[in-house]
């Protein structure tokens, strides 16, 4: 054992310390197996003063960390890059689990970063509350890896993404030193907001290992609406409408032909309406039985379903849910996660097939569906290698050009760490960098991720 990995086990244990290859290659691919690279061992802290031994054992050595919570994340940063100079530590906070009962007069609770949102929801469900973030990886995906990543999913137009979900963190940075600001104040004006400036910074500045959490009142579901439409126009425009009649509107997806073929494929599943459409819009409903018959007053495309009872709506969700599983038993995806103005998303996803196909060929296959209530659509796109960008680059510029974001809600990761200056500003950049070199200045805290 060298020098580090027999400091590392001083620190954590030394059989919370993985360097037996076999164990390792676990943690080393990505959800999608885009994007692998190489570890000396795995790290599983199971505390926050665990977690500053571990980072200060490896910034006093210069070695990489990257911190990995549920390795859900689909832009490449929870593993270790392929051309790093060396490899990393692989920090593991699977083992922060510390899940406080739920504060129901402040509704607010506070989870340790390994906490899954499946078990975040379930706890706040339990008291009567609701955690305002939802993805379809909520069985792996951790508190500690949505607030690096902002993850955003089917409630954002709701309760806003995880930022908004974030009253406080405990966090700790490459000198060891422990911030911690747990109070779950409402009301806190004292100078810069570190605890927002961690949401999102993908495991470039610190590592989470606890959060405060504004919890909402649980609130019924009362229907669950799949309607078969035109294309995207058309289900944006059926999305303000039903905007503008029910004020209980908690999710507004976005689905295609192509990636409901493939679920259907993979999953066995029925058609879902009387007949195929091009595109659909499903909608979330919350309410009294009575608040969802303003169904009634919105003009729904002849070929609708509405599920009211909880086995119904599961069975329309299952469609939308299931793309991504779907997407990767067809092969290894390209995937761009974007978000367009909504008044030109259709003039967008008009040039979306034509500039794929000219970038990565004529077989490419491009498969479309999202949060069509935050005008963000995910591009998936099959066929090309792996290792080739010039697909993901096609995408990201036509969306930049529409002026849309390259990252909506998975980040930016390594995969388009290249591409950050098509969303911000030499100066923003600038600033950004500035931020990253003051909080972590040995560059150890995920290199390669956010920055080239
Ligand atoms: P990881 O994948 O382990 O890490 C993600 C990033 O966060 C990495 O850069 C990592 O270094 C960093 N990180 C992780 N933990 C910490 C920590 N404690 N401190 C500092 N940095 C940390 N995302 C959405 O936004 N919306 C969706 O609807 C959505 N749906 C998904 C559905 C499926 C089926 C899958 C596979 C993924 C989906 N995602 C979605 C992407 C993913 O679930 C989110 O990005 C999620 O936030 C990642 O959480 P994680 O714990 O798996 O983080
Ligand atoms: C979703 O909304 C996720 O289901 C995953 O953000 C998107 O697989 C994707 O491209
Ligand atoms: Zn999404």
């Amino acid at each position: 054992m060298s020098s580090l990995e027999a400091d590392l086990a001083m620190t954590v244990g030394a059989e919370q310390v993985l360097t037996d290859p076999d164990l390792l290659d676990g943690y080393l691919w990505d959800w999608t197996r885009r994007y692998t690279g190489a570890a000396r061992c795995v790290a599983r802290p199971g505390s926050a003063q665990e977690v500053a031994g571990v980072l200060r054992c490896c910034a006093d050595r210069g070695v990489p960390v990257v911190t990995q919570g549920g390795n859900t994340g689909l832009v490449g940063g929870s593993v270790p890059g392929a051309g790093a100079k060396q490899p990393a530590v692989l920090l593991s906070t699977r083992r922060l689990r510390r899940l406080d009962p739920v504060d129901t007069l402040a509704a607010q609770v506070t989870a340790g970063a390994g906490v899954t949102l499946a078990e975040l929801r379930a706890h706040a469900a339990a008291a009567g509350l609701e955690y305002g973030v939802d993805l379809a990886a909520r069985d792996s995906a951790t508190v500690g890896g949505t607030i690096a990543t902002n993850a955003g999913g089917i409630n954002t137009i709701r309760y806003g993404p995880t930022r908004a979900q974030l009253l406080g963190v405990e966090a700790v940075l490459t000198d060891g030193s422990v911030l911690s600001r747990m109070a779950g104040l409402a009301a806190d004006n004292t100078g810069y907001d570190l605890t927002q400036l961690l949401a999102g910074s993908e495991g470039t500045l610190a590592v989470i290992t606890a959060a405060r959490l504004r919890l909402w009142p649980a609130e019924p579901v009362a229907a669950a609406v799949l309607a078969g439409v035109s294309g995207v126009a058309a289900a944006a425009n059926l999305y303000a409408e039903i905007r503008a009649h029910l004020p209980g509107l908690r999710a507004a997806e976005y689905l295609e032909a192509a990636g409901l073929d493939l679920v259907r494929e993979a999953a066995g599943l029925p058609l879902p309406l009387g007949r195929p459409h091009p595109a659909y819009l499903l909608a979330e409903i919350a309410g009294t039985p009575e608040q969802a018959e303003r169904l009634g007053e919105v003009a729904l495309p002849d070929d609708t379903a509405v599920a009211l009872d909880r086995g119904g709506r599961a069975a329309l969700w299952a469609y939308r849910e299931r793309h991504t599983e779907a997407i990767s038993t067809a092969g290894i995806p390209h995937k761009m996660d974007v978000a367009i103005p909504l008044g030109r998303i259709a003039e967008f996803r008009g040039e979306l097939d034509g500039a794929v196909r000219a970038a990565g060929g004529p077989d490419c296959r491009v498969i479309v569906f999202g949060h069509i209530g935050a005008g963000n659509l995910h591009v998936n796109v099959l066929g090309p290698d792996p290792a080739d960008e010039a697909v993901d680059e096609a995408v990201l510029r036509l969306a930049a050009a529409f002026g849309g974001t390259i990252s909506a809600e998975h980040g930016i990761g390594r995969a388009k760490a290249g591409l950050l200056h098509l969303s911000r500003s030499p100066g923003e950049i600038a600033a950004m960098r500035a931020v990253r070199s003051a909080l972590d200045p040995s560059g150890v805290l995920n290199p390669g991720v956010l920055f080239t």
